[in-house]
């Protein structure tokens, strides 16, 4: 600790704050506006600097590494950097997820001397990004003084980490290197918000209450369940066990539940579910729905909208049917109520009549042209203990929930703000967190185009992240739901594009599989990489695409092309 300032500036005050969260990364693109302020946080030995190619991949590397720590932080520049980080950021508060997004911004002058800047609108009033932030983060500050930084910046941190969710701090290009007071104790920052007790022991009460009414329980898993953190996911587990009944989980929940649990009944996502979750789930008379997401695309068109009433338990909250209760933590009520509730296993006794046989793979010859299928079928055997899978938007959603995840094995996925492009800056800021992990990449080709540069950076890391980019010319996801030529998109070269990222110096490579017999070598490639990220473009047929892409896409058209509702109707 002797290294850190005696005397301390605003940035320094960020810096030691963002250490004592638990960053140990942040990653940057630096501007005029922000100079100083990198320079402050380049200062603070707990933390590594990480520039980005620029701000969208900066904000979605922020969004993985936040996946991977629990918090980020992404500092851009003035307008030209923020409003490309309001994307990431756009995809933390709908995924839940405290990303700290930094802006440096005009000189404390400037406004009131009526000053037209570089880098803005062409007017004079430099409040608009803040507004804009207010949107789009749970809490969002901008440093006018430097006395008042302290109180923002912890204001700021503090609501971001209790709810979850992303927040935005502004500090003028003149005010990072001003003067300041030292930070106080840091757990009036993060110390956790517990339960009201008399809320919890009545959410508890009321819910075991409700459950011994019922003859058919069934627990559904959502992912705000990871999100909320403070034990709940093995508080789930305990609970599950303590009722013994029926546990399905929704896509974007993938992996939070064990799949090798007995009572793992596969993923709920209505017509285009895993095993027979949809047949118990809509069994089922009672739901207890722990940190679900609902949205149009989880319930593929509103089709799988369960219709009974639902029992939610949510990250800070309770509500059944007729009673809601606030300030309950969910690790502290799945826990409490674990030891309320009567066993019942009527769903899983059902279940293991409905369950599937288990599918009896094919495995194609070396010569065989390559398909999806095959491809599964290789990545099925290549995820272990310490994979951590990342699936992108598009086939590979529904490539990726097909997965059996073996105990150990994580799964990341953004259904909910569903960005093409997430997957690659997302899983280079996961991969700087877990070095020890892992990590596949599936993602399309049209997908790999928006994010593409960030490849250069796990070169310039040398993080070992293996990249199956699925070639399927064109963006397929879209043609199930809507087709027309703009569903096409220019080929590229990807595995040569990923040596011309390596200049004089990197390690990464990338290669191209038409056959099984190229997948299974390349495969042996990235095995053998540990230096830097393997690419390997599977090329497959346009129209060898999952039949759950296809049903999913028909419903969610059908959605999408509801007519108007007129008035009164
Ligand atoms: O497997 P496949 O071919 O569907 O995946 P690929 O090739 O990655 O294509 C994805 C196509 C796609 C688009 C264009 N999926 N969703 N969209 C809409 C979209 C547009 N812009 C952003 C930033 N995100 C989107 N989801
Ligand atoms: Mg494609």
């Amino acid at each position: 600790m002797s290294s850190l300032p005696t005397k301390y500036t605003v940035g320094d005050y960020l810096a030691e704050r963002l250490a004592q969260i638990g960053i140990r990364h942040h990653f940057v693109v630096p501007g005029d506006y922000n100079l100083v302020l990198l320079d402050k946080l380049q200062a603070n030995p707990n933390l590594t600097e990480v520039g980005c190619a620029n701000e969208l991949n900066c904000s979605l590397a922020a969004e993985g590494y936040a996946r991977a720590n629990g918090v980020s932080a992404c500092v851009v520049t003035f307008s030209v950097g923020a409003l490309s980080a309001f994307n990431g950021t756009g995809s933390a508060y709908a995924e839940n997820l405290p990303l700290i997004l930094i802006s440096g911004s005009p000189n404390t002058n400037d406004a009131s001397q009526f000053h037209l800047l570089h880098h803005t609108l062409g007017t004079t009033d430099y409040s608009y990004q803040l507004e804009m932030a207010k949107k789009i983060t749970c809490c969002a500050v901008a440093i006018a003084r430097a006395h008042e930084a302290p109180r923002l910046i912890d204001r700021a941190i503090r609501h971001a980490l209790l709810a979850r969710k992303p927040c935005y701090i502004e500090i003028p290009t003149n005010l990072s290197g001003a003067e300041c007071v030292r930070p106080g104790p840091i757990s009036a920052v993060t110390d956790p918000v517990t339960s009201d007790k008399a809320a919890l022991e009545a959410a508890a009460n009321c819910a075991a209450e409700y459950l011994s009414g019922k003859l058919k329980p069934v627990i559904l898993v959502g992912p705000k369940l990871r999100r909320a953190g403070e034990g709940a996911e093995e508080a789930l587990i305990k609970l599950a066990e303590a009722m013994g009944c029926a546990v399905a989980v929704q896509p974007a929940a993938k992996g939070m539940f064990p799949e090798d649990h007995k009572q793992f009944v596969g993923i709920f996502w209505g017509t285009v579910s895993t095993d027979a979750a949809d047949s118990i789930v809509h069994w089922a008379d009672a739901l207890l729905c722990v940190g679900t997401v609902f949205t149009d695309y989880s319930t593929v068109g509103w089709t799988a909208m369960p219709d009974i009433p639902l029992m939610a338990a949510e990250m800070d909250h309770v509500t059944f049917p007729g009673a809601h209760f606030s300030r309950v933590r969910l690790g502290e009520f799945l826990s409490h109520l674990a030891t309320e509730v009567k066993f019942n296993n009527s769903t899983m006794i059902e279940y293991n009549r409905l369950k599937p046989d288990p599918v009896l793979v094919h495995t194609a010859a070396p010569g065989d042209e390559l398909t999806r299928k095959e491809i599964s079928r290789q990545i099925q055997a290549h995820i272990d203990s310490k994979t951590t899978l990342f699936v992108e938007t598009g086939d590979s959603w529904f490539n990726g929930v097909q997965f059996k995840l073996p105990p150990g094995a994580l799964f990341e996925i953004e259904m909910a703000w569903g960005h093409i492009g997430w997957s690659i800056p997302a899983a280079f800021g996961y991969a700087l967190r877990h070095p020890d992990r892992k990590i596949v990449v599936m993602v399309g080709d049209g997908s790999f185009q928006v994010t593409a540069q960030e490849v250069s950076q796990m070169v310039r890391f040398n993080l070992p992240i293996t990249i199956i980019l699925i070639n399927n010319r064109g963006y397929t996801i879209e043609v199930e739901i809507h087709d027309g030529s703009y569903n096409k998109i220019k080929n590229w070269n990807y595995a040569l594009l990923v040596h011309a990222f390596n200049g004089e110096d990197g390690n990464a490579k990338g290669l191209s599989a038409r056959t099984a017999g190229e997948l299974q070598d390349a495969i042996k490639v990235a095995e053998e990489n540990t230096k830097g990220p393997t690419l390997i473009e599977c090329s497959i047929d346009q129209d060898d695409c999952s039949r759950e892409l296809i049903t999913w896409g028909h419903f969610v058209a059908a959605a999408n092309a509801r007519p108007p509702r007129l008035p009164g109707v």
